[in-house]
């Protein structure tokens, strides 16, 4: 079988970062407003009060210190709470399309490619901008890449589902190099007067070339030994926001049009199924859990990847055994267990083995082993 590997890997980091204790300060002013203005309604019974958000709440939670996002000033302001960008004309490159690039350019860089050498280009990311024309065929537009794109959303699952498309059309010899982009606004749709999920998400964008064995430049390709995905209906995280929303315009504003979810559900429901998938696809490819070096886990909760981890390995991992970034990013969606590659895929072996794995909304979850070349 044709042996395909990654060849590079690149992150684009926005400019602007957001403490925990300034995103609570914002919460806790607009809470302290709202109760304000509605004390008649409190004190008569027929609204409850708001409760404020805590750091502390937050760090130990979910282990998030900060997050990047595109624009700070309107998330922080408690009378918007949302970012607030200019809109852009139809004949720029729009913001995502911008940041897949600057994220895209590192990955070629590091694979020693031009991006006329990529054939297929996959955005791969839990929302667009617009339904069409697709983010990808604008990102091939100005980035220069040849053959043909199209986008996918598989929530943050969508970069693990992204490689496993990639390496079909490799083997299929449908596409000769692809090029998986992962670019995520979350600040654009996290509903930050939502205690419960106000913390959770950060902007960021994650790019990865994939490639023959043969074809690749790069001084370390990991070899894609296999590729393992599962959906499962959940209503756990869900977004109802979509083009029929103007049907119903009574409900157009209404909360579950931005990001809802039930988290402590989520984590009970989504690690065992995480543990077993993974368990089960390592020893399909004949490996045992102890032989993974590394697990690269998709960033939503630092207690979400640790009790994973815990029960992929069968005791505690250490710190570089299942590295963290989402300690200074949050929950990336698709972006995080890229991410995590990203800034720790060094201090491999030839032959040394990792996984990538990624889980969210859907439920969707996917698992990808990778061999240090
Ligand atoms: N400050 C202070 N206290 C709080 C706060 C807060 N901000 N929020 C809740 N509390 C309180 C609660 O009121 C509760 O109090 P009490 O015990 O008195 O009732 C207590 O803290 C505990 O609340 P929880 O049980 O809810 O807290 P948890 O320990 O479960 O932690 C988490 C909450 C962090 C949300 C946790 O459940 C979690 O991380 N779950 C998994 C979440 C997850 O992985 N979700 C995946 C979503 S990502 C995805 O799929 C991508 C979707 C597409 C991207 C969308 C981009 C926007």
């Amino acid at each position: 079988m044709t042996s395909i590997v990654i060849s590079g890997t690149g992150v684009y980091t926005p400019a602007h970062s957001i403490s925990n204790d300034e995103l609570v300060t914002c919460f806790n002013a607009y809470v302290r407003q709202w109760n304000a203005d509605n004390a008649t309604a409190i004190a008569a019974g027929s609204v409850p009060a708001l409760t404020e958000s805590s750091a502390e709440f937050i760090l130990k939670a979910s282990g998030i210190q900060s997050r990047f996002v595109v624009e700070k000033s309107g998330v922080l302001d408690p009378a918007i709470m949302a970012p607030r960008l200019p809109e852009r004309s139809n004949d720029e490159p729009s913001l995502l399309c911008e940041m897949a690039i600057n994220a895209a350019n590192g990955a070629l860089k590091q694979a020693g490619c031009e991006p006329g050498d990529i054939d297929f280009l996959i955005a791969a990311a839990s929302n667009f901008p617009r339904p069409y024309p697709a983010l990808s065929v604008e990102i091939q537009h100005f980035l220069g890449t040849s053959g043909y794109a199209f986008d996918m959303n598989v929530a943050c699952s969508s970069a693990t589902f992204g490689l496993k498309t990639a390496v079909d059309a490799l083997r299929s010899g449908t596409a000769k190099r692809v090029l998986m982009v992962n670019p995520e606004v979350c600040s654009g749709h996290v509903n930050y007067r939502d205690r419960d999920s106000h913390f959770i998400f950060g902007d960021v964008a994650s790019a990865v070339v994939i490639e023959r064995a043969q074809d690749s430049r790069a001084a370390q390709p990991f070899e894609i030994l296999g590729c393992k995905l599962m959906t499962q209906f959940s209503n756990n995280i869900r977004n109802n926001f979509g083009f029929l929303n103007r049907t119903h315009p009574e409900t157009r504003e209404a909360r579950d049009k931005l990001f809802v979810q039930e988290g402590r559900k989520v984590f009970k429901e989504v690690c065992p199924m995480v543990a077993d998938m993974i368990v089960a696809h390592v020893a399909a490819l004949g490996f045992r859990p102890d032989q993974l070096k590394r697990l690269w886990l998709h960033q939503a909760n630092l207690n979400m990847n640790q009790l994973i981890a815990r029960k992929v390995l069968g005791r505690d991992p250490d710190a570089i055994e299942a590295p963290v970034v989402l300690d200074r990013y949050a929950n990336t969606s698709s972006a995080g267990s890229i991410l995590a590659f990203h800034f720790h895929r060094d201090g491999f072996a030839e032959g040394e083995l990792g996984l990538i794995s990624s889980f969210g909304a859907g439920y969707s979850a996917g698992s990808v082993v990778l061999r240090a070349g």
